[in-house]
């Protein structure tokens, strides 16, 4: 049966701006009070998303959530009406309307961690939400994944959902930022390689000094039992922790894969030699081509400024590899000239390089890979999943529509209080529920 990979991106919400509220990503916080465009975010997502799907690609949408979020104001013991719960965190706590006003669900790759059903004790595809514990306002973006990903993907023979892991920096878990599947066909046997940058419950280990580690080894093993994945088809790496005091908050941020290709820098992970080796050991009907990227040519700073490794990597029917990068890549001269050796070279498939304007998302921390959830499918699956969310003409037009329809192009921190903002909001997302027909997902509608 033919199988492949689907992506699934978060199409950005009304609220997008830039609060600085990501200590650690570099982006984020230099990025902090700027005016953002959600109109233009929006649809320079679409955009992508429209090439990808025109390419061949499978491609879908996730929908933004409800914000702002009143329910965890209220769980915070503001009360009273929309408006006035508005009125006085904006003038109490600035910092935590802000938090509950972010766009962030856009950065789907955050979403949940998905195995695909070659993987699973079960054969089913399995999904578990995560729980974004390491930063407040995407800790509020969990419920709402699983309500959609339990709607976008409900038969129960094909699809298993698990719920997010225990709400703690213990179990700290960003989902497929930090995972990636290698596999000689997206159908078969793959080995999922989950990187994580701190060991909880083992001081004795290494972990950076000066930004968080978000996820945690004991997170990413108990993704690992959830879904049924045996050992022999699990291999677990350690993020260099300097790296991530380096601003390399993900692991999408310094590596990508796709099929037998690791993409990564050379200072991605701790004990990298046992982790090539590991995955070449386990992986079934092929053996991997690691093509890693020198600090002699690219720093890890550049890496951060650029985001090269944020890419998406999409294999070609001809088995060739295309390299979805940000137009930052081509801005940084250091990072393009590698690009240009990087497809001229024959030792590896990666033959071709698109660049997309992703700048809205880019402000803050998010490019091509962070802007996608992969769900690798079979026929069958893809056939049983919800097809309203798909990729399609029509749908590209309906969406650039109704983003004209609702969106401003200018918002700032103080608009966020604005509570026509909220109720733009949600008269978007409810007739986005009909577009899309993913069913009643969003706390104002349940
Ligand atoms: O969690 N930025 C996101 C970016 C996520 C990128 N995702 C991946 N690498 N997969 C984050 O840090 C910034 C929001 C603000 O500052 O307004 C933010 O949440």
């Amino acid at each position: 049966m033919k199988s492949f990979e689907m992506n699934l991106d978060g199409l950005v919400g009304p609220t997008h701006n830039y609060a600085g509220l990501s200590f650690g990503n570099i982006a984020s916080k230099s990025n902090m009070a700027a005016v953002s465009n959600p109109r233009e975010a929006a649809k320079q997502g679409l955009k992508k998303m429209k090439a990808l799907a025109d390419m061949g690609f499978k491609q879908g949408i996730l929908l933004p959530h409800e914000r702002p979020a009143i329910w965890p104001l209220k769980a915070l013991g503001y009360s009273g009406t929309d408006a006035q719960i508005l009125a006085r965190v904006a003038k109490e706590s600035p910092a935590i309307l802000s938090a509950v006003a972010s766009a962030s669900c856009m950065w789907t790759a955050n979403a949940g961690t998905v195995s695909p059903s070659g993987d699973t004790a079960d054969r089913r595809v399995h999904f578990t939400a995560a729980n974004l514990n390491a930063k407040f306002h995407r800790s509020i973006e969990h419920e709402t994944t699983t309500r959609m990903l339990q709607s976008i993907f409900r038969d129960e023979k094909y699809f298993a959902h698990h719920a997010a892991l225990p709400a703690i920096a213990y179990f700290g878990d960003e989902g497929a930022a930090n995972h990636t599947r290698f596999c000689a066909d997206y159908g078969s046997e793959g080995v999922e390689f989950f990187v994580y940058g701190q060991e909880a419950f083992n001081d004795a280990r290494p972990a950076p000094k000066k930004f968080p580690a978000r996820q945690t080894l004991e997170a990413s093993q108990a993704i690992a039992r959830l879904h049924g994945l045996a050992d022999k088809n699990v291999v677990f790496a350690q993020q260099r922790p300097e790296t991530i005091d380096a601003g390399v908050f993900h692991n999408d941020v310094i590596a990508v894969g796709n099929g037998n290709v690791l993409f990564y820098h050379e200072e991605a992970f701790v004990d990298t030699e046992q982790v090539l080796k590991e995955l070449d050991d386990k992986l079934v009907g092929t053996s991997l081509i690691a093509v890693c990227v020198p600090s002699a040519e690219v720093s890890v700073h550049d890496a951060v400024r650029s985001y090269l490794f944020n890419s998406q990597l999409l294999s070609q029917p001809n088995g060739s590899m295309t390299l979805i990068v940000p137009g930052e890549c081509r801005e940084i001269s250091a990072v393009s000239d590698y690009l240009d050796r990087l497809i001229d070279d024959k030792q590896n498939p990666i033959n071709d390089v698109r660049v997309f304007d992703l700048k809205q998302s880019m402000n803050n921390g998010g490019g091509p890979a962070c802007l996608r959830l992969r769900v690798a499918l079979n026929e069958t699956e893809f056939a049983a999943m919800h097809q309203g969310v798909i990729m399609t003409d029509s749908l590209y037009s309906t969406l650039n529509a109704w983003v004209d329809k609702y969106y401003r192009d200018s918002l700032t921190q103080d608009d966020l209080a604005d509570p026509m903002l909220l109720i733009e909001s949600r008269n978007a997302l409810d007739e986005l529920t009909r577009i899309t027909g993913v069913g009643n997902i969003y706390p104002f509608q349940l």
